[in-house]
């Protein structure tokens, strides 16, 4: 009865919209804040939004999808967990007449399957990241270990794409070794565990890149536990600027992380909206900024201002 109520007081468009969203999970920080915004923007605009959490698994987000359209919702969003194997579900959208709108990963599939993509430039995060390494080293020699995201997810193929391309040309970096370890501050912790192991203790490591700020904050643990010093004898870049990454740098335990914003849902409502209202179709690619963070940036001003949105 209140989202009744709720959305007869909101102006057209909006306010008699249903979207259901296919979410990966909540394998992050930076996850976890883009739910909670996806649903306070909803609220705002007096959209029903019918929420599924896929729990890491692309065929639930196929079923969710799925049941999406027998309901006949005016709209999807999907963050999709992997980039490959979504024609055939998209294909059922089409037919159906659903806008579907992708949050935070792209996809590998034709772009008329989906009105608009809202993400960053994944291959530049890398890049971003690798070009702060490469400053801050100079010439000395630094073996690199990499964490990488969810197997075959857009932002694990991007993100180390863009990184190899900063350091190329630079012969004193090397990757020397390079897993997976899902996003996760868990899976982070343990395979950094396992780097420590093969790499003398982690005395042959000069520097952790790792895909997202969650599994950094896993391998700063192990790290410690190793008996080093995240941030000195180990140097940590990553990606997202979720609010303990700036703990961490506060400490010196971190040295830089690049933003990701987790509002992807207020662009890609606004796209609605619009597509709503008059057809306006929004460019295939709605990019967000990514910003570089590092200790001289006043890492507890930003921790603080990071905890109100929607961390
Ligand atoms: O960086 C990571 C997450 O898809 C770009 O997914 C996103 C990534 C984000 O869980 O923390």
């Amino acid at each position: 009865i209140s989202g009744l109520m709720a959305s007869t007081t909101i102006a057209a468009g909006a306010a008699d919209m249903t979207v259901g969203f296919s979410q990966i999970g909540s394998e992050s920080g930076w996850r976890a804040a883009e739910t909670s915004l996806t649903k306070s923007q909803a609220e705002e605009r007096g959209i029903d939004l019918k929420f599924a959490d896929a729990q890491q698994k692309q065929e639930n987000q196929i079923k969710a999808v799925r049941s999406f359209i027998a309901q006949g919702v005016d709209a999807i969003l999907i963050a999709p967990v992997v980039a490959t194997g979504w024609e055939g579900v998209l294909e059922e959208a089409k037919d159906a007449e659903i806008p579907v709108v992708l949050l935070d990963r792209q996809i590998d599939a034709p772009e008329d399957l989906y009105l608009t993509a809202v993400t960053s430039d994944q291959v530049h995060e890398g890049k971003v990241a690798g070009e702060w390494l490469v400053k801050d080293v100079g010439d000395a020699e630094c073996n690199v270990v990499e964490l990488q995201g969810t197997t075959g997810s857009s932002p694990a193929i991007n993100r180390k794409q863009g990184f190899e391309e900063a350091i190329a040309g630079h012969d004193n970096i090397k990757i020397i070794r390079s897993q997976t370890g899902d996003f996760t501050r868990t899976k982070g912790k343990e395979v950094m565990e396992s780097f420590i192991k093969a790499e003398d203790g982690g005395k042959n490591i000069c520097a952790l890149y790792a895909h997202n700020d969650d599994m950094a904050v896993g391998a700063i643990q192990a790290i410690k536990e190793a008996g080093l010093k995240p941030g000195t004898d180990i140097k940590v870049v990553s990606i997202d600027a979720v609010p303990d990454i700036f703990q961490a740098m506060a400490a010196g335990e971190a040295n830089a992380t690049v933003e990701l914003t987790p509002n992807m849902a207020g662009p890609a409502f606004d796209a609605l909206e619009k597509y709503k209202a008059d057809g306006t179709e929004p460019p295939k690619w709605i990019q967000t900024e990514s910003k570089l963070y590092t200790q001289a940036d006043d890492p507890m001003k930003v921790y603080e201002e990071k905890k109100g949105l929607g961390y």
